[in-house]
């Protein structure tokens, strides 16, 4: 437990106990600054002015006095840790020190801090002046160490050339939270380390524009939200330079092409098609503009605030002749584009008592079915009837409106969902050069976060899912680097209480009684639905804490996209080096300098940076080198005779202090105290340097 330095007066001479503070009561003593919970939830941050029973008041900073219970209260930090670069740094890890520490450097635009490991990047929602070619030098040369995405990436660079690793910057986040464009940065930092050869780091920069265009949309929470994962892995010579790289893609919401929900956008590159294709273009095309077309206005939006969809188009087709794809194959992409859309547009008629339906024969159809290269007739037998295999025979059935609109959606999708992994496929043919045969590589992932929606879906289940491994990867790699720490150092290390994620996880992936195998059996019985689904869940998986199945809910799953990959990327990332960045959304509009805390706190929460620094606060989060403590607290040894090493100044220093052996351990290097050790040294230093400037005045005063 925690305990705190109290000095006592006893016969004239000062002594020193520890006491706890669990319990807040040295705080309460000493009239220290504290956080204390106010009625709306939020944390302010005052002094205590006097204690009686089970309640305190605070005198808070802005001037008011408030009564609150003292249950309610924890420490402050100390002022020597305000807006630590490292949350690590803290001598109280609580919440709203934690919180107050990123929010005080957000207010200075250090949108940057770490904790431990992790980096966390809080999104400024406005353009910082922080990725110059000034910043890439200073953080090259290592002129600056405050946390940065530039120093995380060049931490990565380094570790492979000294140990011929391979590594992996893993960047996760809500959505908004700022994922795709810290991985823009990483990878725009290795491009000035790695470039020089043959312009393939341009090359490389400029795949976000085209995947950006055909994979990210306008959602509620984010104008450029990506609707798929991504993992660059970028290839480099024994010399550190760029030979080459390789995009793969993941679970792409091709649903998007077909359904909006109110107030979101489909893919950006529909919209700068239509605005943006030159006249000669349109005209081969038959392309309309957006508002023409029934999958675009679904959603009543067309536009985004502050983006020139026809400028976008321009920048993308400058991008596609970088990366080598000709005009004529661009064309065929944009005429994929246009079917699609004019898919959208085919209407059904009755033409039966039984409800049977057929395409219309209008402009839609043949518009789309010109632009696939089939005819028109031909689309419409395909859109139309479903064919069954009758003995050896198959038979046309004919589609009620529902069947028929499925069907038409799903060809729809299927062309944008192709079309996307042909792009990928002929960037990837681009950007080969160096035959990638060196084998260093560092790779960065941005995959989007976890997702829930009133109504989730597949690609939700998918999302969660991959998150959730890659939670299990950040806690386990996270465990380990602490505790080689403790051991490269000397430090005796005792089993630190971990929080593992492994039975949600079981959930999901236990033979044959997870959430994937019955989902799998399932899809193989004829009359199986939703309900059955949902059923058989809730009977073989309800002794699972992670799984709830009190809603008699059904599921809407229908098909297991297969062990989707992520196998794979997870395999793949086992053999890196991982470094984290954990993407901050600091409030829902998508504005600058507005710091929610409650969002925040929730964030820091769910995606483990808490659990990062609770493992710490188990352990021994302040570590200082044996020099750096001498430096700051040996003057305050009254013993003469000690030999003068730093690190009998240091033992010195924690004798005299009678701090308690189980309180500290001793590194090679480093001093590790355990939480609050700190705060008391600190306030006994500041006790001493005041009683050494009061002296100085007496004795000004009396020369004077
Ligand atoms: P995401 O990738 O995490 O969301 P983005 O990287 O798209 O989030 O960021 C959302 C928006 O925040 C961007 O369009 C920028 O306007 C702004 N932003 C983020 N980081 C910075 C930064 N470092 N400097 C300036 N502005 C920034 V999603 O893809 O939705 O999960 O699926
Ligand atoms: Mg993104």
């Amino acid at each position: 437990s925690d305990a705190e330095a109290e000095v006592k007066k006893e016969g004239g001479k000062e002594k020193v106990e520890w006491v706890e503070n669990d319990n807040i009561g040295y705080f309460i003593k000493k009239k220290l600054r504290v956080w204390c919970r106010l009625s709306h939830g939020v944390w302010g941050y005052g002094t205590i002015q006097s204690t009686s029973g089970e309640e305190s008041f605070v005198s808070l900073s802005n001037g008011n006095v408030v009564k609150v219970s003292t249950s309610e209260l924890l420490p402050a930090n100390p002022e020597i840790v305000e807006g630590v670069d490292d949350l690590i740094q803290l001598s109280y890890l609580n919440e709203p020190s934690v919180l107050h520490n990123l929010k005080y450097r957000y207010s200075c635009d250090m949108i940057y801090s770490k904790a431990g490991p992790v980096l966390i990047a809080v999104n400024p929602f406005k353009d910082v002046q922080i990725y110059g070619k000034d910043f890439v030098t200073a953080y090259r040369q290592k002129a600056t160490v405050s946390p940065h995405v530039f120093a995380m990436a060049d931490t990565a660079y380094n570790e492979m050339m000294n140990d011929g690793a391979n590594q992996s910057i893993i960047i996760s986040g809500e959505s908004g939270a700022g994922k795709t464009e810290t991985a823009k940065f990483a990878m725009q930092y290795l491009a000035a380390l790695g470039g020089g050869n043959g312009g393939i780091e341009c090359e490389i920069l400029q795949t976000n524009c085209i995947l950006e265009a055909f994979g990210n949309a306008k959602t509620s929470r984010n104008d450029n939200s990506s609707r798929f994962g991504k993992l660059i892995e970028i290839h480099f010579t024994t010399l550190g330079k760029i030979s080459g790289a390789k995009i793969q893609t993941f679970l792409l919401e091709k649903s998007r092409v077909v359904q909006l929900a109110a107030g979101e956008r489909s893919f950006h590159i529909f919209y700068q098609l239509c605005a943006g294709a030159p006249p000669t273009l349109r005209e081969r095309l038959n392309l309309k503009m957006a508002n023409e077309y029934s999958y675009l206005v679904q959603s009543d939006c067309l536009v985004i605030n502050g983006v020139d969809d026809a400028k976008k188009f321009h920048m993308l087709m400058e991008a596609l002749d970088i990366v080598q794809i000709c005009k004529e194959e661009q064309e065929q992409a944009f005429a994929m584009l246009a079917a699609v859309l004019w898919l959208g547009n085919i209407s059904f008629q009755v033409i039966d008592n039984e409800n049977h339906v057929e395409a219309s024969a209008d402009e839609a159809l043949t518009s789309a079915a010109g632009l696939m290269g089939c005819a028109p007739q031909e689309l419409m037998q395909a859109l139309s009837t479903h064919r069954v295999q009758n003995g050896k025979d198959s038979i046309a059935k004919k589609l009620t409106l529902r069947q028929a609109i499925d069907t038409r959606d799903a060809l729809a999708k299927l062309i944008y969902a192709s079309l996307f992994d042909w792009l990928v496929e002929q960037i990837n043919k681009s950007l080969e050069v160096g035959k990638r045969c060196t084998g260093r590589s560092i790779c960065i992932l941005d995959i989007y976060g976890f997702e829930s929606f009133k109504k989730n879906s597949f690609e939700q289940f998918c999302i969660n899912y991959a998150n959730e491994r890659l939670q299990q990867h950040f806690n386990r790699h996270l465990f380990k680097l602490e505790r080689e720490d403790y051991e490269s150092d000397g430090i005796d290390w005792t089993k630190v209480d971990f929080e593992d994620n492994q039975e949600c996880l079981d959930l999901f992936e236990k033979k044959p009684l997870g959430l994937l195998s019955l989902l799998d059996e399932e899809s193989y019985f004829p009359n199986a639905t939703d309900l059955t689904f949902a059923n058989k869940l809730k009977q073989h998986l309800k002794a699972n804490s992670c799984f709830k199945g009190d809603r008699g809910r059904a599921f809407g799953v229908r098909h297991f996209a297969g062990e989707h990959q992520l196998y794979k990327l997870m395999h793949q990332l086992e053999n890196t080096t991982p470094h984290f960045i954990r993407c901050i959304k600091p409030n829902c509009k998508q504005l600058p300098g507005t710091f929610e805390e409650d969002l925040v706190l929730r964030q820091l929460r769910c995606c483990g940076v808490l659990e990062v620094v609770r493992i710490s606060r188990s352990g021994y989060p302040t570590r200082m080198t044996h020099q750096e403590f001498a430096e700051r607290y040996g003057f305050l040894l009254l013993e003469t005779n000690v030999s003068q090493d730093p690190l009998s100044i240091s033992v010195a220093v924690l004798k005299q202090f009678n701090v308690l052996p189980e309180m500290y351990q001793i590194g090679f290097s480093k001093l590790y105290l355990r939480n609050g050790q700190i705060g008391a040294l600190e306030d006994r230093r500041k006790q001493l340097l005041r009683g050494v400037i009061e002296v100085q005045k007496y004795f000004r005063g009396h020369r004077a």
